[in-house]
């Protein structure tokens, strides 16, 4: 049918009546694919605002109705592009830390030398691996957080602890002697005397701690003199045996012979001091040729060792 309208001089209001035209239906081929649109975890794991806002979507786009004409098709288009925006925007949950943060926080009672190598580096390697599990991961890789906390709490409940030593032991090949007679240590050589040295010389596994002639703690680069102690502590830090140190030649306990040596083994030479003044230690390493007296070869000799003259060793 053919129409032919002619609007000509309209002065007031006309109503005019199309009839026979009827405008096309809506397209909702993208709505419903849209609305198929499935997460590929179940909603539990997406953060709650993201999830939400996927599933608002989709819901509305439900509600459309099924008759509408392609007037209303940018409605329909939005609500489709609005479901696939959520969808695209669906946000995983982060995988929760809490356990593995704990397992990270636990520390052996006792030092790591108490245990036995195996089961403290099993703990170390736990451990290690634990720091290095990704912060980054979400929810559905939970697995691999707690499966780490799991292998460091199994690792530090299979701590063993080593036999206890009450004694110290010294290498095979070592020149030092311990004389249980009075717990002094001799055959340390002054010229390698560091704290590092001499602690080398023992194989315990505990911990051994050096001090000077006054308590003071040395550290590793420092000398070892006479009257330097040296105590073997157990795993709950308590001293099960000790030694006190004898150089030949130091007197003083500064871990070298020099003149100063001299003028105390002189005094003792002559009488000045006596075995009950400088005590055992100091008195035995007086006696720098270790001739069994203390005389003036002695001062003489550590004379001539503080001007580099003889070496005592
Ligand atoms: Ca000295
Ligand atoms: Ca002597």
């Amino acid at each position: 049918m053919r129409n032919v309208y002619a609007i000509n001089n309209i002065t007031g209001v006309n109503n005019v009546t199309v009839t026979g035209v009827v405008p096309n239906s809506a397209v909702y081929t993208d709505l419903d694919v849209a609305i198929a649109l499935s997460p590929a975890w179940a909603d539990s794991n997406y953060t709650t605002p993201t999830i939400t806002a996927f599933r608002n979507a989709v819901t509305a786009g439900q509600n459309i109705a099924r008759n509408l004409d392609t007037f209303s098709q940018p409605m329909i288009n939005a609500a489709a592009a609005a479901i696939v925006s959520a969808f695209n925007g669906l946000v995983l949950k982060p995988a929760v830390y809490t356990a593995l943060d704990t397992a990270l926080a636990l520390t052996p009672v006792y030092s790591d030398i108490y245990y036995t190598p195996t089961s403290i580096d099993v703990f170390g390697s736990a451990v290690l691996a634990g720091q290095n599990v990704s912060r980054a991961l979400n929810i559905t890789q939970q697995s691999t957080v707690d499966n780490a906390a799991a292998a460091i709490n199994n690792a530090f409940a299979g701590l063993v602890l080593r036999p206890a030593q009450m004694q110290f032991i010294l290498k095979s090949e070592s020149e030092l002697d311990i004389n249980r007679t009075n717990n002094s240590v001799t055959g340390i050589s002054l010229r390698t005397n560091t704290v590092a040295e001499a602690l080398s010389e023992f194989t315990n596994f505990a911990v051994i701690t050096i001090t000077d002639m006054n308590g003071v703690s040395h550290s590793t680069n420092d000398l070892v003199g006479t009257g330097s102690v040296i105590s073997l502590l157990d795993k709950d830090g308590a001293v099960v045996d000790q030694v006190t140190v004898v150089i030949y030649g130091d007197t003083d306990g500064d871990g070298l012979a020099d003149g100063r040596d001299a003028t105390i083994a002189g005094m003792i030479a002559s009488g000045m001091l006596t075995l009950l003044d400088v005590g055992e230690y100091v008195y035995a390493a007086a006696d720098a040729n270790r001739d069994g007296q203390i005389d003036n070869e002695d001062v003489a000799l550590l004379e001539q060792a503080g001007l580099f003259l003889v070496d005592i060793g």
